[in-house]
């Protein structure tokens, strides 16, 4: 299966913990990190008291399934020091979710594929645009369809 993670941080030193999350990606079971975008710098969306986020979508191949792969990015999310508080939308040193996994469209009490709000979000939609341009999605929708309507927000290019 292809899979594609978006990954997040904005505490702890974003950028190697961006850089140390795609190698531990490369590490799991069964699986292969195929390509990663640049790493983005973005503005916080929901609370603006917290520092600017460090963004980046890596390709995978794997033979997991969604469930498998969302316990090993936990897993992951854990050991780099991820404390879930209950503010939505806070502060985090490393969030992984599932985009999108091959063309399946899952609803469960634990996964909603393809992630709610990847339509919405520039750093989710320009980091998968890099890596995958042609890219459709489960309901045939093309992902260039949906950049056209989607503000950059000042995402810009992490260059060093
Ligand atoms: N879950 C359901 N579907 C998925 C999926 N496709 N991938 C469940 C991963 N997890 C999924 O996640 C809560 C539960 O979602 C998991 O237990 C899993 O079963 P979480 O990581 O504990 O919570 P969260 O990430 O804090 O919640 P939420 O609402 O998913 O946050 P978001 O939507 O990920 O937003 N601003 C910028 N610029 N860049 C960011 O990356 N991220 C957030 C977090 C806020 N603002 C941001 C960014
Ligand atoms: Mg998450």
């Amino acid at each position: 299966m292809l899979s594609y993670i978006g990954i997040g941080s904005n505490q702890a030193q974003p950028i190697e913990q961006a850089k140390q999350a795609i190698a531990a990606l490369n590490n799991i079971k069964n699986t292969t990190v195929l390509a990663c975008s640049s790493l983005y710098c973005s503005k916080p969306m929901g609370p603006q008291d917290q520092p600017d986020y460090v963004n980046a979508v890596a390709k995978l191949k794997t033979s997991l399934s969604a469930i498998e792969l969302l316990n090993e990015l936990q897993n992951i999310e854990q050991a780099q020091g991820r404390v879930r508080k209950e503010n939505r939308w806070g502060p985090r040193t490393l969030d992984l979710d599932i985009i999108l996994y091959s063309d399946k469209v899952i609803n469960n009490e634990r996964l909603t594929i393809p992630h709610y709000g990847m339509k919405e979000r520039e750093f989710v939609l320009y980091p998968l645009h890099e890596i995958s341009p042609q890219l459709q999605l489960p309901d045939g929708t093309l992902l260039t369809e949906i950049l056209k309507d989607c503000d950059k927000k000042g995402l810009t290019v992490i260059t060093s």
